[in-house]
């Protein structure tokens, strides 16, 4: 591990195009789309992922800026979306990967009816579908998601199947954690169109920003792979909001004081009340009071512009980390 390390500041020192990386093909519903190539001419290129600079990482610095959306230039698209529909799966194909302790997460954001062409994914409007970080082991010496990546370029992922049909931005993110207390973030976003029957959009408490989602305090991003906790720690808390589980129930709407967080992470533990239905959302008129829930340990409970629960999960407090971002700790 050590050696590794060392080999791997050394080469992002050099920062050549050989080491790092970036998503290269999509395959959608059993087809593939050329991603943007970074070190090609731009002239001509016509792609459905967002034009992007290079394959190099960004930096805790990026954080705050709008490089941490979708990459370094990735703020417009080329005129292309892949059609999908929701409920498949999308393959994703990196040029080239070599960090093996890194973690892997795939967000959504749903374009205005404008389209997402000309949109730059501004806002809180991203939801997370997929993420895995150590998958078995210890952090030092486990294995992580990033290794797949090493190991056979691809990582697929499940467009929800609830998920109700319009324009989205797709964005595929590695962090990895190679260097102690210096994360490198590789984000790409690619648009979407999506079809099915499905009627779900994510409530306002599953939405976050980038800027905005993760901040440098944050324990996975403010980490060491090689302290002494990451010799024995198994685990491994992933940055941002927890996986959107598919239901399309907005902030809660009745104020009962419950013990069960606002947004439970994706499983089968299902709240004791009725069932949610996807169809409509309670009270369309009304504006919610976010006072009456709680947010889990890590998830965002305050900051500019954030309608989610302000009230941490016991256990924890609310941090504010700048005016945009605070988050249970
Ligand atoms: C990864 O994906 C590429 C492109 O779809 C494919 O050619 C290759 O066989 C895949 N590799 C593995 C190990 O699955
Ligand atoms: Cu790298």
């Amino acid at each position: 591990m050590k050696f590794s390390t060392t080999i791997a500041a050394v080469a992002s020192l050099i920062a050549t195009a050989s080491a790092h990386g970036g998503v290269g093909i999509y395959t959608i519903d059993g087809k593939d789309y050329q991603g943007w190539q970074p070190y090609n001419s731009a002239s001509g290129q016509v792609t459905i992922q967002r034009q992007y600079s290079s394959f190099n990482p960004l930096l805790i610095a990026d954080l705050t800026t709008v490089n941490i959306r979708c990459n370094n230039a990735g703020t417009l698209g080329t005129g292309v979306s892949a059609p999908v529909t929701a409920g498949s799966t999308i393959k994703t194909h990196w040029t080239q990967w070599t960090h093996r302790p890194a973690a892997v997460m795939i967000y959504m954001a749903k374009c205005p009816s404008s389209g997402c062409n000309s949109w730059d994914g501004a806002g809180k409007v991203w939801f997370k579908i997929d993420e895995e970080g150590l998958v078995s082991g210890t952090q030092n010496a486990g294995k992580w998601a990033g290794d797949q990546i090493t190991d056979t370029l691809n990582w697929t992922t499940t467009v929800p199947a609830s998920l109700a049909p319009g324009e989205y931005l797709i964005r595929h993110e590695l962090l990895a954690l190679h260097q102690a207390n210096n994360p490198q973030f590789y984000p790409e976003c690619a648009q979407l169109t999506v079809s099915g029957t499905g009627t779900a959009s994510p409530p306002a408490s599953a939405l976050v920003s980038f800027p905005g989602a993760y901040s440098a305090s944050d324990p996975g991003i403010n980490f060491n792979i090689d302290g002494s906790a990451a010799m024995t720690a198994t685990t491994y808390p992933i940055p941002g909001p927890p996986v959107w589980d598919g239901t399309g129930n907005s902030q809660p709407s009745n104020p009962e004081p419950s013990s069960a967080p606002s947004s439970a992470p994706s499983s089968a533990a299902a709240p004791s009340s009725a069932p949610t239905t996807l169809v409509t959302s309670a009270k369309p008129a009304t504006p919610t009071t976010p006072a009456a829930c709680t947010s889990a340990k890590y998830q965002q409970c305050g900051g500019k512009g954030f309608t989610g629960c302000t009230t941490c999960a016991a256990g924890s407090t609310c941090k504010a980390n700048g005016d945009y971002y605070s988050q249970c700790l």
